[in-house]
């Protein structure tokens, strides 16, 4: 009896601090919930936005709200698996470039050296050194059904399915592109691997059939070897590239060491033509 008054308020003490405990582990629960809905709901959506418009805005007298109206269009409130490539016609009506003749750059499984390349010397203009081709270079974007979002997670990959709007994109902008070449054009090639045309890239099943010969007069092809090379010009798939070729279209091919490109990159002094 004596013990009864301190053990009630113990046991009182106790019920309070399981409370506050419940009420703690409540809010930790609400606060969780919150954040993963949030992060679901608003899965990657709307950041591209602002990297599309402030890469555009370093081409200067570009519209670029205008592009950006015209490319979102072609894919919001689309199922992500189709968003067949006339979907971007619009866009590239809006971002229209000039071509510049004899200095056009294909390329196929190379894009590193290519690059590594075409920014070290001022020779030759490849997709990427145009305004959608840069704007775009590395980035993913969807759409989804009955939502005015873009997503940038999530969204199908490259061989998920072929209307994808990533794959549709680069598919059309790269027949414009080659719409457009005109004069001598010239591709590099990934001479160590064994096709080094292969039937399925975008070079060899968009590009190389749209060259036209009223406007190209040549096709250079730079086989890129490196010191233990496993193919040269008479590769047969290179056969079968100028097979594809509009007839009137004079072919060209060249081996050329990635160190020779390296070198000459170092040189920027020596004309352009002079690297291989
Ligand atoms: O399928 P590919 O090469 O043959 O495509 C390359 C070819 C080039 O001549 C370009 O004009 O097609 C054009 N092009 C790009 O400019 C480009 N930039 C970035 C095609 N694809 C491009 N990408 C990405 O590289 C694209 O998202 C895809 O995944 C690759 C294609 O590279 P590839 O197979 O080496």
């Amino acid at each position: 009896m004596e013990h009864d008054v301190p053990v009630r308020g113990l046991e009182k003490r106790r019920t309070r601090r399981c409370l506050v405990l419940s009420v703690v582990a409540v809010l930790i629960l609400i606060i969780i919930v919150a954040v993963v809905l949030g992060l679901t709901l608003t899965r990657g959506s709307n950041k591209l936005k602002p990297v599309f418009l402030d890469r555009c805005q370093k081409f200067k007298d570009s519209n670029c709200e205008e592009i950006w109206d015209a490319f979102q269009q072609a894919y919001v409130n689309r199922d992500p698996c189709q968003v067949p490539m006339e979907r971007y016609d619009p866009l590239i009506a809006v971002a229209s470039f000039k071509p510049s003749c004899n200095r056009m750059m294909f390329w196929s499984k190379t894009k590193d050296v290519v690059h590594d390349f075409t920014e070290k010397r001022d020779c030759f203009v490849t997709l990427e050194d145009t305004l959608l081709g840069s704007v775009l270079n590395g980035l993913t974007w969807c759409g989804k059904q009955g939502s005015s979002e873009t997503l940038t997670t999530g969204c199908p990959g490259w061989t998920d399915c072929d209307n994808n709007p990533v794959r549709s994109f680069w598919n059309r902008i790269s027949a414009r592109f080659a719409d457009v070449a005109c004069g001598d054009v010239t591709a590099m090639l990934n001479g160590s691997i064994i096709t080094p045309f292969s039937p399925t890239s975008i070079f060899a099943s968009i590009e190389v059939k749209r060259l036209n010969s009223t406007r190209v007069r040549n096709l250079n092809v730079v086989l890129v070897t490196q010191e233990n090379a496993v193919t040269n010009c008479t590769n047969g798939s290179l056969k079968n590239l100028q097979k594809e070729l509009d007839e009137g279209i004079k072919y060209n091919c060249k081996e050329v060491s990635e160190s020779q490109l390296k070198d000459c990159s170092s040189h920027p002094e020596k004309p352009c033509g002079a690297c291989w």
